[in-house]
Formats: C-alpha cells, structure tokens, sequence
C-alpha cells in the first residue's frame, strides 16, 4: 500500500511521465475486488467467479455478500447471526452500482438474503430504502422465503448475555463483522455491496452505518468505492464512506483517505476512539487499494490476477 509521501512522488513521477509524448499511460489493474475480514476470502472467490468471466461488479458484490449470508458460522452476517437484546435477529444492508444506483434495506427479519432484497429496491421501486416491516413484506412479496435466522448456537450465546446483558460492542468481534465487498471489474466499472446483523445485543430496532450509503458503502465510478466495518454510530457521525470517496476526488490515496476518516472520528472523541473499532476499506478506479481502522485487527480479502490473500489494515493505535 502507498503511504502519502510515496504517493505524492509517484503522482510527481506520473505528471512528468504524462508530458512525455507518446508515454503509455498506466493500465488500471483490472478486476479485483475487496472484502472486509477473514471470511472476505470465501466472499472473494464468489466474486471471482463473476469478474473472471467479465462480468459485472454488481453481480460480483451481490454474488460474494450472499455467500457469507448463507454461512452459519458467520454470526455477524446473515443466517446463524446474534441476536439484538430482545433476541431478535435483524439484519441492514445495502448495494451501489456503476451509475449511482443504490438499494437499502434495514431491521429487516427472517430474510436470509438481504443484500439481494436491496438490489431489488434498488432495481424495481422508486425508492432507496425499505425498513422494517415493510421491507419485509416487499421481500416476501418478491418470492424471498422466510427463514429462522436464529441458529440454536447463537440463541445459546444470547442466553448466556442474558445473565448478564451488559451491552458492550467487542473490538473485531472474534474477526467477525459486517463484510463490505467493494469490485472494479473489467469494464472498468465500480460497484459495493455491504450486509450485516449489526451489533450483537443491540436495541431492538437499532440501525447502524451498513445500510446507510454514504456511511457504511459508497461508490462513484469516476472516483472509487469505500465501505466500513466496526461501531456504525462513530461511522454515521462522519458520513465515513463518502468522506473517503470525496478525499480520493481531491487525490488522495484510498490508504490515505481512509486514514484521514479514522482520524476525523479520533479527532471528534479521543477518548472514546481507544475503546471501539472502526475500519475503511477503499478502491480507486485505477484498482489501487487501500485501508485504514482505529485498532489493530482489522484486516481485509484481496482477490486479483495474482491471487486472493489476506492483508493486515495498518491502525491508528
Ligand atoms: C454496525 N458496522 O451495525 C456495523 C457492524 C460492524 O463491527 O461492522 N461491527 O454498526
């Protein structure tokens, strides 16, 4: 990844590159897409599958998000998540495409797949978001089928809180949180998808960054593409994803902007800042990347040409 002075250098060695007549100019490294956590890389392949046949980032983000929405070891996504307080499981998500398209759902239950129902807000009504129960009644309405979410391991966990129901968010939560899955795919065309059960023994009816665009996704092809992991209300609070979208417009790097929005929620409260994690994950359409969180932990799935591998987030603290 490029740290800022070694981007303002190659950016120097670019512009006089480009005054030579007759220069190639740089390839952008075509496809690749992003996801956030270990089980990015699973979520990666999914993609793969999509990009490596030329198809299009939006069907590679949706492909790779409903892969970790099936899996029932993931409980922060989908099937088998942890419950809110009420022992609920309650689910936000959110999809954007190449042309500033975007689709939301939120405290969505019983759907397995939510990132699909907002591809379907997104494609087929006026609208950007659907909450509730009339997200639910939209999905049902669409032939998504109900399904218990709630696996007799999670219930088990939420049991166990219960004794206690302290409400703390855990930092990295076991390496398990919302995955956000950012794409650039042959066509030179950008899309995310971002898909969550929130935090774990939250308030009923609590929605956080994920299905919020501009907060937890946000994508605009003639730039790049951000999404967030980590305490959505911290992430809300600076609108993050557009914040980095925006830092890349004016030439940041997607490490640097993603640096600059975790220091803007550090800066805003310090104290606070040390006890929860944050995460950015960003792409520019030139497939450059790059990411940045509040603590160590955060780390993220890469899949292009030369493989699919995990790399650690550099970390304020
Ligand atoms: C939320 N950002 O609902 C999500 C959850 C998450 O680490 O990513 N937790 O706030």
């Amino acid at each position: 990844m490029t740290t800022r002075r070694e981007f303002i250098r190659m950016s120097a060695v670019g512009a006089g590159l480009a005054a030579l007549p007759g220069t190639l100019k740089a390839q952008p490294k075509k496809p690749i897409v992003l996801s956030t956590w270990n089980f990015g890389l699973t979520a990666n392949e999914a993609a793969w599958k999509v990009l490596s046949s030329g198809g299009r980032a939006l069907d590679a983000v949706e492909a790779g998000a409903r892969h970790t929405e099936s899996n029932p070891r993931v409980n922060t996504v989908g099937f088998g998540s942890l419950p809110d307080r009420d022992g609920k499981v309650t689910l936000d998500a959110c999809i954007m495409d190449e042309h500033g398209n975007c689709g939301s759902v939120a405290f969505l239950q019983h759907i397995e797949h939510p990132i699909s129902v907002a591809r379907k807000v997104m494609e087929t009504t006026p609208h950007v978001m659907l909450v509730g129960e009339g997200a639910l009644q939209f999905a049902l309405a669409n032939g998504f089928p109900k399904r218990k979410l709630l696996t007799p391991e999670s219930e088990k966990a939420w049991k166990a809180w219960l004794k206690t129901a302290e409400y703390k968010p855990v930092i990295n939560a076991e390496n398990h949180d919302t995955i956000g899955i950012i794409a650039l795919d042959q066509s030179g065309n950008l899309s995310g998808a971002c898909t969550t059960s929130g935090l774990a023994y939250k308030m009923h009816g609590r929605v956080g960054d994920s299905p919020i665009i501009g907060a937890g996704l946000y994508v605009d092809n003639e730039v790049g593409a951000a999404t967030a992991t980590g305490v959505g209300e911290e992430v809300i609070r600076i609108v993050g994803c557009h914040l980095v979208v925006e830092l890349m417009r004016q030439g940041r790097s997607p490490q640097d902007a993603c640096r600059e929005a975790v220091e803007r929620i550090a800066k805003k409260n310090p104290t606070k800042a040390r006890g929860v994690q944050v995460g950015f994950l960003a792409l520019n359409r030139s497939g450059e990347y790059g990411a940045w969180c509040l603590q160590k932990g955060f780390n993220f799935a890469v899949h292009d040409n030369s493989g699919n591998r995990m790399i650690d987030s550099d970390s304020k603290f």
